[in-house]
């Protein structure tokens, strides 16, 4: 039964090509835990938690205002958390991905929605409670970011499906614009 609530994030949605290399890299390292499915592959630009459905065009509008120009991302380093948490990070942080968290952030907080107060670190997680983290994996994956996107995490009997809700592509020839305040 539909309820009135959706488990909302915005994201970068890992390419088909690059989720392939990546996935067979990932399996290759054999590190046991959860692997993230490859359908599920992202990065997340701002996690809005719990929404109300009623909200979604709003939400979907506020996306479409973005105006911001593709940019590559470089996923050369592997990093780590609690829980036997692995993901992939840049080693450097591109200016327009900055300038796109950064504008899709204060458009979300002038809506009136909440976000993480934890400073924003990209990263595309691979694996959960994984038993080891290798110290010698050399990651270098170059992402072209041409499109973000609205999903929808939703808990089903086969697992967790993160669900679009829409994308909106980003346009060559637009400079990114910063706006004081916006994360480096
Ligand atoms: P990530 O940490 O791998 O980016 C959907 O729940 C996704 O939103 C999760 O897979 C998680 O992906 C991301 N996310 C970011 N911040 C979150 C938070 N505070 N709580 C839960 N999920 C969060």
């Amino acid at each position: 039964m539909p309820t009135d609530t959706l488990r909302l994030f915005f994201a970068l949605p890992c390419p088909a090509e690059l989720t392939t290399a990546i996935c067979t890299w990932r399996d290759g390292l054999a590190l046991g835990g959860k692997p993230v499915a490859a359908d599920n592959l992202h990065l997340t630009l701002a996690f809005l938690g719990q929404q109300p459905r009623a909200r979604l065009e709003e939400l979907q509008l506020l996306a479409a205002g973005i105006e911001a120009p593709p940019f590559e991302l470089h996923l050369d380093r592997l990093g780590g958390g609690r829980r036997g948490l692995l993901w992939l990070e840049p080693s450097r942080m591109p200016e327009p991905l900055s300038v796109l968290v950064g504008d899709l952030q204060q458009r979300l907080l002038a809506a009136g929605v909440t976000l993480d107060t934890r400073p924003f670190r990209a990263h595309l997680t691979l694996i959960r409670h994984a038993g080891a983290r290798p110290a010698e994996a050399a990651p270098d994956f170059a992402w072209p970011v041409e499109r973000f996107a609205l999903y929808a995490s939703e808990t089903t009997a086969r697992g967790v499906r993160h669900r679009e809700l829409g994308n909106w592509p980003l346009e060559p020839g637009l400079q990114p614009l910063r706006r004081p305040g916006t994360p480096r």
